[in-house]
This record gives structure tokens, C-alpha cells and sequence, in this order.
């Protein structure tokens, strides 16, 4: 870990790997030259923790999540392996910029949103903790896709992030597993007379392993993150009969189509897509995770009778649930294990995640699709469901319609497999991701087990590791805490309420100030490099990110900015808070309402930002391709953090979490960890605005009338009469009418009526903002409160109260 060695190292790497001397390198070359030497670093412990975990036979956390939004690893591992600053001297040495450098890496969008990007702070926190941990996910050739924005619409382009290669992987062909798809169940009974069952496949696919090493921050842990690769069986491999046939095609069509299953990401954020391929992926890496887990366990143990006791497999969310129908096949079919000890196990193994309440977004697979695709798992989920039914109709006989609501199986409107239910009769605790979110499973959308379990049910609040989302992202104001209170902080978050002691340092508070100018500078750079709009860092910046979706309501935001120029059209000498509104995230490919508020933002940023009565107090910037690296640029940048959905509807959230942590205030409803946020800054550091959860079910259920607002507000008429009239469309009036149209005569989120509440909430915003000793004191304490919200606080709960793992110290012998 010398700077000699490094940068001998870096050197060598460099020829021997890129095969290119200094005066022929490109940036890329250099990056993947100076990857690799963090990567060799990363293996010593790697390698000795895996050896250690075997010796010591210790519970291993298994964490199965169908995404992992890991984002750039090389500053990530950089800062956790305690070696950036060398790192940077070693590389300006070469007469390079290391910020340059970090740019090269492809930043792999293995996930969606928010439930990808917590397992990788769970991963983190999981090895900066010392627990025993593997992360098994699947390995998409193509990740989200990237968004580019033209003529104000989004356009999907495919993600390549393998083309050049990936540093940071480790194939293990030899750990390859079996995969099987289709066919048909036999009985037979075996040498004791048993019946049993056995599964004649159709198809079976090659799993292949490849790890991606996750070091804790100034620890030695690093622990894997295993992603399968698909490739098609050797049966599939090439169909000699049709090549000489001549069918070319056919000769490679099995072939490809069992190597389909980890070629794309779904990109779907809180809708599921009920696709064949999306249960072929869930099924595929949730096998070859179990059997993974299987084989470690048979080399240390004789049997798999304490199997629960060496492994506890988080499902997160129901895309992987359907591994315990596949545990249960293990030990019953291939190990011949009786059907209660089997159960006893299961359940004793799986804990479950939900991760949202809008009903839509619960995962159901039809039964015939279901039973043709995977024929064992289908009979073995009919039998879990009829024990379970009848200990119900034993416990409960006078309740018969609770057979119906607690069910496995849907009747209606299509029989189908109702994932959520399988998780949570298989699995020994069900969590929500924030205290409301709990409450309201329990009280709506799970009710029936938590009134059947009550004890299974706990909530586990959300966490971000803030070895990413501050020292990563944000040096500057790391390093000014850690000058203030030593860097105890970045492994016990709550240490940074020490940094109280300086709310009235005048000299502290001007450096807090200068740190958030300086970020500001820099997203502006990034605005006008990428947008090619001028904005001043001296403007409130007022910031949206988050994937594109209506019950996120980024169209009530849009209402405010046409309000706010409204203002301005009537009265251009009015008084407002110059404020530069910015925007980011994706919208799944098919949502067209998603998509349409995109075009609304550029459309409205088009018209306010060139109209000179404005005179530059609104700009409206939407910026391409939101994603983990970008994020980084944003959120320390950020004054004001929006997060305004629909109470009841946002399970968590986790950006509120980076915001608030970097120094943004909240201007948000009371949904998801909005509530633990406002709890931890205190009231009068938050802005709060909107219905309740309450009232929000109330109004739906005395029939909510959204015209009344439109017809009762004139400031709110003339916002959506503007949009309506074509202004921002160039004339077009049927541009934007399915917004307007969803907006009177339906508005499931219910924008109208929070409308006046947001905006009224807004002018005290502004108020605020102008007050800059205000703005100052209650950016600090949003910032010093956040320790709660530490991934590190999240994933002790996780461990102490669900997995009861104990961690394990690696140590490396000089
Ligand atoms: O728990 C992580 C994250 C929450 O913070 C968000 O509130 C929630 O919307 C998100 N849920 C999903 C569920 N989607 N699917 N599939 O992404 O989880």
C-alpha cells in the first residue's frame, strides 16, 4: 500500500494490461490501469475473508435482490480501502487528474431506483460492519437503459456498460450451477417406500458466477457480490440437425434464447412487468443462489438439518420469494428431507422486504404461466398453501372469508400466484422500510397476516451509507467535519450532532455557506456543459430527483413554477426568491404519463427560461440520465429537497436521506421517512405541507372531486388554463391535455388538492431562503440530525433482530 508501490503498480498495470505506454495511453487506458491496482489491493482481503468465513463456519447474511445499483466502484473503494489522497498524489505524479480518471468508469445501472440502490448501502454497511455477507443478484449484459432527452423527450438508448470491459469482476466458471426450466413432475417412491417427486426439465441453463469484491470503509472485510451470468446448457449450446439442415437461425435459437435471461434489465420502477423472461430471471439467480448456498454449507457440514442456522436470506421484495418454493424443492426432491423438517427450515432461513403499498406493484404471476415454466414449484406452492389453509380453517372456523384474503393463489381476475403471500407465510419477519410504511401494511395492504402474526411484522427503517452519499460526494464538507470533530462520523453517523457546537461559530458558518457555493459552481458547470443553460449558484436551488412516476407528483412541482410565473406574466416588478429548478430521473419506457411530464418540464424550462421578463429569477433545467454518479454531483449542491408524494404512497424514499444529510432542507409531505426526517431536524427545520395519510384515504372514500379545486382557485385555474392553452407547446393544445385531463376529472394523487397548501408552503420557502442566517442555521442541523439515517443503524437493526449474524473480524497476517 506504499505510494511506491502504487505507483509502480499503476505503471506496470498500465503496459502489462492495457498494453500501452504513457505516451499512447488515453484517459480510459489509465483508468483501467489504476483500477486493476486497486482491485489487486482488494484481493488479499477478499481472498482472507472467504477463507476466514469457511475456517470460523460462521452465519452468512445472503442479501437476494433481483438490482444493485452499485454505482462507480473505483473512488468508492478508493475511500473505504483509506488510500484516495495517496491514490490522487500517485496518479498527478503521472501528470494526471484523478476526478478525470473517475470519470471514465461506467457507472453500472444494474437497478431501477431506490430498492437497488439500498441493497448496495446494505452491502456497505454489511462489510464496514464485519458481518459475514454475499450479495447474489443477476448480471445484465444491458443495465437501465440511458436516457438522453430530445426535442424534450425522453429516448431510451441501451446501456453497453460491458464493452470495454469490467475491472471489478471475477468469473468463477468452475462454480458454475444447473438451472432448470419447464417440463413435467414424475412420482416414483424411493428405497424406504416414499412417495416422492422428481422434476424432468425441459431446459436447463449454466449459471456462471462472477464476484465483484465489497470492502467495508477502514476495515479488512470485503465481501462478495455475486451476480450469475446465463449461458445456454451444453444441450442447447448448437443444433447440429439444423445447421445441416441449413436452418442457421435455428441451429443458435435455443442458444440464445436461454442466454436471454441476464441480458437486460426490466426497467420498471414500482410497476412489474408479468413477463415469461422476468420470472425466468427471478427463478435463475434465485436457484443458483440457493444451491450456491447449499454446497458451501455440505463442504463444512454433513447435512443440511442446520442449514437456517448458517444462513439467513433476505428476500428483497417479492422478486426473489418465489426461492422458497425452490428451498423447499432442494431439501425435499434432491435431498430427501421430510416436508416438515424442510418447512421448519424455510421458514427459519427467509426474512421478507416489501418495498411499496400501491397495489398494482404487487407481484402476481399467472398460474398456467407459472406451472408451465416452473411445473415442481407450482405443486409445491399448492401445498404449502393448503397446510396453510387448513391451519387456518382449524384456528379460525367461524372466519371462512379469510381463506380467500390469506390464500397463496388469487381467484380472481386471473388465477394467479400472489408472490407477497408466499413470502410472507414462508418467511420468519416481514418488514416495511420506514415507521408509516410498517403501520400501514399492517393496517392495509398485509392486514390479514399481521393480524395472523403480528410478531412477524417489524419495521426497519432506511438507511444510505454515508461513505457515498457524504465523504465520497461531498470532500468538502467531509473534510470540514472531520477538521472539527475527527472521523469518528463516517463509521457512527450521530456523531455528527457534535458538530452543534459550531451552529454560532460565525467562521463555521461561513465555511458551511462557501462549501455549498462551491458544489453549487460546480452542478452549474455541469448545467451549462450539459444543458447549455446559465445559472446562478447565488439562486435557491430547488431539486427533484427521483425516478419518474405520478404518485412522486414531479407535475405538482411543475404547477408551482407555472404559478410562480403567472406571478411574473402579471406583475414583472413582483418580489420573488430567484430560484433554478432542477430536475432529474427516468421514466419506465412504456409510462406514457411519465414520459409526458418529462417533455412538460422541458417544455415549461423552454418558454420561462428565455422570457425577459423573468429576467433570470426562474430557470428550469432538466438533466439527462439521473443516475448513482450524477446523484453525487447533485445532491451536495442542493438547497432545497423536494419530496412531495402522495402521503401513503412513497414506502421510504432514501434520496430525502442523501439531501437532508448534505445540507438540504425538506419541503415535503408526511409519506415514507419524510416523517423520521422531520422527527430527527425538528419541525421549524422542515417544511411541511399537504394531507395526511388519513385524510388522504378519507377524501377517496367520500369520493374526492378535483374540479372543485380547479373551479374554486383562480391561481390554480390559470396554471392548468396556461398549460392547456398551448403556451408551452408551441400552440399544440392536445400536447399536454392527458395531464390536464387526468388532473380534473381523476387526480388518483390527489395534486389539486394539495395544490394551494404547496404553494402557500413554497412562498415561506422563499421567505426563508432570503434569510440567509435562517437558511444557514436549519441547513446545519439538517445536516448534523441525519445519524439515524445512516445504512450502518439500519443494517445493526437487520442483524441483531431478523438475521442474528455476529461479526467476524478478518485479520491479515503482515
Ligand atoms: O426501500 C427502498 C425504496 C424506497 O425507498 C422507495 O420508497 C420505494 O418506492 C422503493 N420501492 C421499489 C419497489 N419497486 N419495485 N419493484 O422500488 O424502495
Amino acid at each position: 500500500m506504499s505510494k511506491e508501490t502504487l505507483k509502480r503498480a499503476f505503471a506496470d498495470n498500465l503496459f502489462y494490461l492495457q498494453g500501452k505506454y504513457q505516451a499512447w495511453a488515453t484517459p480510459y487506458d489509465y483508468y483501467m490501469a489504476l483500477a486493476y491496482t486497486v482491485r489487486d489491493r482488494l484481493l488479499h482481503r477478499f481472498i482472507k475473508t472467504m477463507s476466514t468465513y469457511f475456517e470460523q463456519n460462521v452465519k452468512v447474511v445472503c442479501y437476494l435482490s433481483a438490482e444493485f445499483l452499485m454505482g462507480r466502484h473505483l473512488a468508492n473503494n478508493l475511500v473505504n480501502l483509506g488510500i484516495y489522497e495517496d491514490i490522487q498524489e500517485v496518479v498527478a505524479s503521472a501528470g494526471l487528474n484523478l476526478d478525470d480518471l473517475l470519470e471514465q468508469e461506467h457507472d453500472p445501472g444494474l437497478g431501477n431506483g431506490g430498492l437497488g440502490r439500498l441493497a448496495a448501502c446494505f452491502l456497505d454497511s454489511l462489510a464496514t460492519l464485519e458481518v459475514p455477507a454475499i450479495g447474489y443478484g443477476i448480471r445484465y449484459e444491458f443495465g437501465i437503459f440511458h436516457q438522453e432527452i430530445r426535442d424534450g423527450w425522453q429516448a431510451e438508448i441501451p446501456d453497453k456498460w460491458l464493452r470495454f470491459g469490467n475491472p471489478w469482476e471475477i468469473p468463477h466458471l468452475e462454480a458454475s450451477v444447473q438451472v432448470k426450466f419447464g417440463g413435467h413432475t414424475e412420482t416414483y417412491r424411493d428405497d424406504k417406500g416414499r412417495k416422492r417427486v422428481t422434476w424432468v426439465a425441459e431446459r436447463t441453463v449454466t449459471a456462471i458466477p462472477y464476484d465483484t469484491p465489497v470492502p467495508g470503509y477502514n476495515t479488512n472485510t470485503v465481501n462478495p457480490l455475486r451476480l450469475w451470468r446465463a449461458e445456454a446448457g451444453e444441450e442447447q449450446d448448437f443444433n447440429f440437425d439444423a445447421f445441416n439442415a441449413g436452418d442457421y437461425d435455428g441451429a443458435v435459437a435455443s442458444k440464445m434464447s436461454s442466454e436471454t435471461i441476464s441480458k437486460v434489465l426490466y426497467p420498471n420502477d414500482n410497476t412489474p412487468q408479468g413477463r415469461q423472461l422476468r420470472l425466468e430471471q427471478q427463478y435463475f439467480f434465485v436457484s443458483a443462489s440457493l444451491q450456491d448456498m447449499i454446497r458451501n454449507h455440505l463442504r463444512i457440514h454433513p447435512s443440511l438439518e442446520n442449514f437456517h442456522e448458517h444462513f439467513a436470506v433476505q428476500l428483497n421484495d417479492t422478486h426473489p420469494a418465489v426461492s422458497i418454493a425452490e428451498l423447499m424443492r432442494l431439501l425435499v426432491d434432491e435431498h430427501g428431507m421430510d416436508w416438515d423438517k424442510a418447512w421448519y427450515i424455510t421458514q427459519k432461513t427467509f426474512a421478507y422486504t416489501n418495498h411499496t403499498l400501491l397495489p398494482e406493484a404487487l407481484e402476481k404471476w399467472a398460474v398456467d404461466l407459472f406451472g408451465s415454466l416452473l411445473p415442481r414449484h407450482l405443486e409445491i406452492i399448492y401445498e404449502i398453501n393448503f397446510r396453510f389453509l387448513e391451519d387456518i380453517k382449524t384456528w379460525f372456523p367461524k372466519q371462512p372469508e379469510l381463506l380467500g384474503h390469506l390464500s397463496i393463489i388469487a381467484e380472481y381476475p386471473e388465477k394467479s400466484v400472489r408472490m407477497a403471500h408466499l413470502a410472507c407465510i414462508g418467511s420468519h419477519a416481514i418488514n416495511g422500510v420506514a415507521a408509516l410504511h410498517t403501520q400501514l401494511l399492517q393496517s392495509d395492504t398485509l392486514k390479514d397476516f399481521a393480524a395472523l402474526w403480528p410478531e412477524k411484522f417489524i419495521n426497519k427503517t432506511n438507511g444510505v451509507t454515508p461513505r457515498r452519499w457524504i465523504l465520497l460526494c461531498n470532500r468538502r464538507l467531509a473534510n470540514l467535519i472531520t477538521e472539527k470533530i475527527g472521523g469518528d462520523w463516517l463509521k457512527d453517523l450521530s456523531q455528527m450532532r457534535k458538530l452543534e457546537a459550531y451552529l454560532n461559530d460565525q467562521e463555521f458558518r461561513r465555511r458551511w455557506r462557501e462549501i455549498k457555493y462551491a458544489n453549487k459552481q460546480d452542478l452549474a458547470a455541469y448545467i451549462w456543459k450539459h444543458n447549455d443553460i446559465e445559472v446562478d449558484p447565488n439562486s435557491m436551488f430547488d431539486v427533484q430527483v427521483k425516478r419518474m412516476h405520478e404518485y412522486k407528483r414531479q407535475l405538482l412541482d411543475v404547477l408551482h413554477i407555472v404559478a410562480l410565473y403567472n406571478r411574473i406574466k402579471k406583475n414583472p416588478n413582483v418580489s420573488i426568491t430567484p430560484r433554478t429548478f432542477i430536475f432529474g430521473g427516468k421514466a419506465a419506457p412504456g409510462y406514457f404519463m411519465a414520459k409526458l411530464v418529462i417533455k412538460l418540464i422541458n417544455s415549461v424550462a423552454e418558454i420561462v427560461n428565455k422570457d425577459p421578463d423573468v429576467r433570470g429569477r426562474l430557470k428550469v433545467v432538466f438533466l439527462a440520465n439521473f443516475n448513482v454518479s450524477l446523484g453525487e454531483k447533485i445532491y451536495p449542491a442542493a438547497d432545497l429537497s423536494e419530496q412531495i408524494s402522495t402521503a401513503g404512497k412513497e414506502a421510504s424514499g432514501t434520496g430525502n436521506m442523501k439531501f437532508a444529510m448534505n445540507g438540504a432542507i425538506t419541503i415535503g409531505t408526511l409519506d415514507g421517512a419524510n416523517i423520521e426526517i422531520r422527527e430527527e431536524a425538528g419541525e421549524e427545520n422542515f417544511f411541511l405541507f399537504g394531507l395526511t395519510a388519513e385524510e388522504v384515504a378519507a377524501m377517496k372514500a367520500k369520493s374526492y372531486n378535483p374540479m372543485y379545486y380547479y373551479l374554486t382557485n383562480p391561481d390554480l385555474k390559470a396554471v392548468l388554463d396556461r398549460i392547456s392553452s398551448g403556451y408551452f407547446s408551441h400552440g399544440n393544445q392536445e400536447m399536454f391535455k392527458p395531464l390536464i385531463d387526468s388532473l380534473l376529472y381523476d387526480d388518483q394523487y390527489m395534486l389539486l388538492a394539495d395544490f394551494q397548501a404547496y404553494v402557500d408552503c413554497q412562498h415561506e420557502v422563499g421567505k426563508a431562503y432570503a434569510d440567509q442566517e435562517r437558511w444557514t442555521t436549519m441547513s446545519i442541523l439538517n445536516s448534523t440530525r441525519m445519524g439515524k439515517f445512516s445504512s450502518d443503524r439500519t443494517i445493526r437493526e437487520y442483524v441483531t433482530e431478523i438475521w442474528k449474524a455476529k461479526p467476524v473480524k478478518i485479520e491479515l497476517e503482515e
